[in-house]
């Protein structure tokens, strides 16, 4: 019977949405150099996934994040082909504002996608290392 009730309680803390998030909640800043593959993989396991930004507030609240650090860019859950997010979102391209002349895809062989610390984004190769954002979901995570 404690453990029906215990059941319960879980399944009410996964009925929460990303909504109730605050940005902070949100975004995990992983000051780690590693290829866009890598920092995927780092996230689907201590997180949720790369992150998706999905509008304007949450693009400034991640290039302030780099600002404040000095950084220049990191990556974020953005690849090809086609372009879609890590989750598999599609793009909703008033989130997105690439840099002046990107994307080009320099050699054919740009296929994810850096935030610099002014939101604005480039494609770049897949295997560079870059610092990167996970997106967290605290309040899906085991209380262990
Ligand atoms: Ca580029």
């Amino acid at each position: 019977m404690a453990l029906h009730i215990f059941k319960n309680v879980s399944l009410s803390n996964l009925l929460l949405t990303d909504n109730q998030d605050t940005l902070q909640d949100k975004f995990k800043y992983i000051e780690t150099s590693m290829t866009w593959t890598n920092a995927q993989l780092y996230c689907r396991t201590d997180y949720l996934d790369l992150a998706v930004i999905t509008n304007d507030t949450e693009n400034t609240f991640l290039a302030k994040i780099l600002s404040d650090k000095g950084h220049n860019d990191s990556w974020i859950g953005l690849y090809k082909i086609p372009w879609l997010w890590s989750d598999k979102r599609s793009v909703s391209w008033s989130s997105v504002k690439w840099e002046f002349g990107q994307p080009d895809n320099v050699k054919g062989n740009e296929n994810c996608a850096r935030a610099n610390n002014e939101g604005l984004m480039a494609d770049d190769t897949c295997s560079t290392r870059l610092l990167f954002y996970c997106r967290e979901n605290r309040k899906i995570k085991p209380f262990y």
